[in-house]
């Protein structure tokens, strides 16, 4: 394969160094892709796109498995104490008047308690289990930078470019891609690998990351990436 790959990408064609880039893989937890995790209950039980992204993810990790190039893992989660969940995250997923949520975090759900690091919920589905040498991230909030080392992390692999996909795309895939667009990181999400609880936002989502000459970064398609690796 030559040292920097060019695949087409809206706004304009992507390039990334292949001595670079890793893939960054957001929070493809049971919580967030089986029945009765945390994004059932929270967000309705639309979990058919959520639950298609997994194959497509299986196979970029294969992609970059066999290239040996870095992957990076999220999970968002809190100590089961939940000290690092801020109460304003903790009250809007509540059963708080107004809401319809059944339970918040912490609560024992069928997965475990929800979203809490270490139960069966928490982790990530065994499709995308993380292997040996690969960085798994756990963050409290949405965006995967915020309170977690994965700046250092990316740093230290000497990473400039990220390959991104994961659950949700509304929520924790574009905070992250925001968050490392700031840090100068060259993002581009692949749109077969990531997926939302709601249809109408998909769309939107991604537009809002290439928009304006690529304003936050790229979007890709699976088969450009792996026609590229293969
Ligand atoms: N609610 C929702 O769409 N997502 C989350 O709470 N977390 C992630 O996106 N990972």
């Amino acid at each position: 394969l030559p040292k920097n790959i060019t695949i087409e990408a809206k706004p304009y064609p992507y390039t990334f160094p292949l001595s670079s880039t890793a893939l960054l893989l957001i929070d493809l937890q049971r919580d967030f892709i089986l029945p009765s995790g945390f994004g059932d209950i929270q967000s309705g039980t639309n979990l058919t796109a959520v639950k298609a992204v997994v194959p497509n993810c299986v196979r970029i990790l294969q992609a970059f498995r066999e290239l040996e190039l870095p992957i990076f893992h999220t999970r968002e989660g809190h100590l089961p104490d939940l000290s690092d969940c801020p109460s304003s995250k903790l009250k809007r997923q509540a059963s708080a008047p107004g809401t319809n949520h059944s339970k918040v975090i912490g609560d024992p759900g069928e997965l475990g308690r929800l979203l809490v690091r270490g139960e069966y919920g928490h982790d990530i589905v065994d499709e995308c289990r993380p292997k040996l040498g690969e960085v798994v991230v756990d963050k409290p909030g949405k965006g995967a930078f915020w309170n977690t080392n994965l700046l250092e992390e990316l740093v230290g692999w000497g990473i400039t470019h990220l390959i991104v996909g994961g659950v949700t795309t509304e929520c924790c895939v574009t905070t992250t891609v925001r968050e490392a667009n700031d840090r100068g990181f060259e993002c581009c999400i692949i749109e077969e690998c990531a997926a939302g609880y709601n249809d109408n936002f998909k769309v939107p989502s991604l537009d809002m990351i290439h928009w304006s000459q690529g304003l936050f970064g790229f979007v890709s398609s699976l088969p450009n990436l792996l026609k590229a690796l293969t």
